[in-house]
């Protein structure tokens, strides 16, 4: 609408030089909206607010990155208000008033004066100090975890895949089967660490260029091929980040998404061993083996793009992945058992890992406790039962062109209603 407004105003311009001066303003009034809207809809401009603000910091690395850019701002803004007053005065005060003025001679041309060109320069030697500086010593201390630090610092290597995150934890060890058999732990598209710890992330990619973004902690270095990147981060007070790809990768680039949650580091540690611990084992119980299965009815149809969001989740993400943590009082344990057949069965065990269901697939993201993260498709959608059920009917439609609809394609995966409500059971099972 804006721009419609702004196109009339120029029209109108156009038509007649009379309403100039309205037409200026009108043109700079909707503009401004215009520009508003251009800048990102999850956002309030005024409030810099946004899930993925770079204006509001949460550690010690995004801060030094923010004020960066404070200095920068100040410094550039004031270079630009004292050029456009100078440019300003020279226009308005030699202007040509009359007929005459735009025929008369240039006035006598000077050779400068060196004064005010030796201040000129010194003044853009001390503006380019002023912000080179503070870059250095930023440049220095986001590079690496500052050395004293380093030896508690716990290490992460996050690794981009078309299009989700892997996240792997060296130093924590998994158990990968009941005979004691252990490798580092593996999670997916959620990052949880303790706050208040430098957290060393390794940046590695299988594919193409990807980028690892968490703007309100810290950003953004790239995940290249054959190099290894480094950066790290540091989160104030727990909380829930979003995460995202900054650096195109194919269709999916923009919901390439992640997010970090930080919590205090008892309720890290409890977590941790959670994670470390194999699949849950659910037994079925005689009484829901015996229970005639309730009508399972057709998932409803979705927009294209349809948020996949509750507004409940988006208010206090922190708390939704909190309430994740612990299995569900009313599960249908037949139903879990027979998802658990059909993962096997429909092959999803050949690209993802279930830690002692026998599931050791390692295209896609990892599994085992699934049923604790708060997303699915790589922070795109919440994950509950109906968008998990969109997620599994049809991965195409949420996520174009991703590795799992392929799957779907070339093998002919199809799953029926019940199939889909077995399957969801199965993974929000799995905490
Ligand atoms: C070709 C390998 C492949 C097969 C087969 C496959 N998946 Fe996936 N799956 C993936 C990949 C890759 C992703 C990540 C997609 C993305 O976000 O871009 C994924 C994502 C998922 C996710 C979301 C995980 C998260 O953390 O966001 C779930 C749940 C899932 N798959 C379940 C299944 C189930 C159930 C089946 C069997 C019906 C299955 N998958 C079959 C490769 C596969
Ligand atoms: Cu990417």
């Amino acid at each position: 609408m804006f721009f419609a407004l702004s196109f009339g105003a120029l029209t109108l311009h156009a038509m007649s030089q009379r309403l100039r001066p309205v037409c200026l303003v009108l043109r700079a009034f909707f503009a401004l909206p215009a520009l508003l809207l251009l800048s990102g809809c999850d956002f309030n401009f005024w409030r810099m607010d946004g899930h993925q603000t770079t204006m509001i910091a949460e550690g010690p690395v995004a801060r030094t990155q923010l004020e960066l850019f404070w200095v920068t701002v100040w410094v550039t803004l004031f270079i630009f208000v004292a050029v456009g007053a100078v440019l300003a005065y020279a226009t308005i005060r030699f202007r040509a008033r009359s007929e005459a003025d735009e025929h008369a001679e240039p006035p006598p041309q000077g050779h400068g004066n060196p004064l005010i060109e030796l201040g000129l320069i010194g003044a853009s030697v001390l503006a380019l100090v002023i912000i080179a500086v503070p870059t250095v010593k930023a440049i220095w201390s986001t590079y690496d975890v500052p050395e004293a630090d380093r030896k508690d610092a716990l290490e992460i290597t996050a690794t981009g895949y078309q299009w989700w995150f892997k996240f792997e934890y060296p130093s924590e060890m998994a158990a990968l089967d009941n005979a004691g058999a252990k490798s580092p732990l593996v999670t997916g598209n959620e990052l949880v660490i303790p706050v208040g710890k430098p957290i060393r992330i390794h940046l590695r990619t299988v594919d193409v260029n990807h980028s690892f973004w968490v703007p309100k902690l810290a950003g953004k270095v790239d995940m290249t091929p054959n190099r290894r990147n480094l950066l790290w981060l540091k989160a104030d007070r727990p909380g829930y980040f979003w995460g995202q790809c900054a650096e195109y990768c194919g269709d999916s680039h923009a919901v390439m998404r992640f997010r970090v949650i930080a919590l205090a580091p008892n309720e890290y540690a409890e977590w941790l061993q959670q994670q470390q611990s194999l699949a849950r084992e659910v037994a079925v119980k005689p009484a829901d083996a015996a229970k005639p299965r309730a009508k399972v009815t057709a998932l409803r149809s979705f927009r294209t793009n349809e948020s996949g969001v509750t507004a409940q989740f988006d208010l206090d993400p922190l708390k939704s992945w909190q309430s994740k943590q612990l299995p569900e009082k009313n599960e249908d344990t037949a139903l879990i058992a027979q998802g658990r057949q059909l993962f096997a069965a429909k092959t999803c065990n050949a690209c993802h890992t279930v830690r002692g269901h026998g599931a050791m697939g390692i295209q896609g993201p990892d599994l085992t406790h699934f049923g604790s993260r708060s997303t699915v498709g790589a922070g795109l959608l919440e994950n509950n039962s109906e968008q998990l059920r969109r997620w599994l009917r049809d991965p195409e439609s949420v996520k174009p062109g991703n590795k799992m609809a392929k799957a779907y394609r070339d093998n002919k995966i199809t799953l029926s209603d019940e199939e889909q409500v077995a399957l969801v059971a199965y993974l929000e099972s799995l905490k």
